[in-house]
């Protein structure tokens, strides 16, 4: 049979997209969906940013502040604590600041790569290229500075995820604290968070020096625990979490961070 061209033109593309569909399917379940996430600005550090904790830099009061308002796995009222965030960038380094209210202030894990998660911890899931999305980095640190350093990839082999912890770049980190550490017996104010994260820490994987206008996807994520003894932990994060049953390493449920002047 003599098909016209026409014809077998029509037939190519359809045989094609039959090839193509399951691909982009299996893609899409893992990927972002670009212009559906939320977006978060962050803005080019001018000043010296000294790491001490503390939000003395007046680049840090021209940047955007976010509440991390969706609250997981609270038990009791007062262990929904509020957080502001704020990230800025600069040629060097990306800066980022939690600002937590915290009545019981806790701190355990001294080992790296341990589980400062499961003390009150500041954690940033950062990804240089937002529409690649099967891997992203942690910096996850406790009170005592103990920081979980990791690249998480997602789905790695028949959808079990790993978590490369020997992953050890150095960065700047420092805590301050208002209160008393692993003592219940008082009613603490809060505490602190400061980082600056070498740029080069990320190079290797689709980094290129940050401009303006580019966008990044990320998490910024606060673990509570408010026992000094038991294990009463509730988390909350900046944008919400698919299936907290899961974990927070959902990157399809990340926002967009948009680097701006
Ligand atoms: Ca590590
Ligand atoms: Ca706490």
């Amino acid at each position: 049979m003599k098909l016209s061209s026409g014809f077998r033109k029509v037939l190519i593309v359809v045989f094609a997209c039959v090839l193509v569909m399951p691909t982009l399917q299996a893609q899409d379940k893992n990927n972002l969906f670009l212009g559906e996430q939320e977006l978060f600005k962050a803005s080019k550090n001018t000043s010296t940013v000294t790491v001490d904790g503390k939000m003395d830099e007046a680049s840090w009061k021209e940047t955007e502040v976010r509440a991390l308002d969706f609250f997981y796995n609270i038990e009791q009222a007062s262990d929904q604590q509020n957080t502001s965030f704020r990230m800025m960038w600069d040629d060097e380094n990306l800066y980022v600041f939690f600002d937590c209210k915290d009545q019981y202030i806790t701190a355990r894990e001294t080992k790296r790569d341990g589980a400062p998660y499961f003390d009150d911890c500041a954690e940033i899931f950062l990804i240089p290229a937002p529409d690649s999305l099967n891997m992203h980095f942690g910096f996850e640190l406790n009170l005592y500075k103990t920081a979980n350093d990791f690249i998480y990839l997602n789905n790695m082999n028949k959808g079990e995820n790993a978590v490369i912890k020997g992953y050890n770049p150095d960065y700047k980190t420092a805590v301050s604290i208002q209160g008393t550490v692993n003592d219940n017996s008082d009613i603490d104010t809060g505490w602190c968070m400061e980082m600056a994260i070498p740029l080069s820490v990320f190079k290797g994987v689709g980094y290129a020096p940050i401009a303006e206008g580019v966008q990044w996807a990320f998490l910024a994520v606060r673990q509570n625990r408010d026992d000094a003894k038991g294990d009463r932990r509730s988390t909350s994060t900046i944008f919400s979490i698919y299936d907290i049953e899961k974990n927070v390493h959902q990157p399809n449920r990340f926002g967009l961070v948009e680097f701006v002047k």
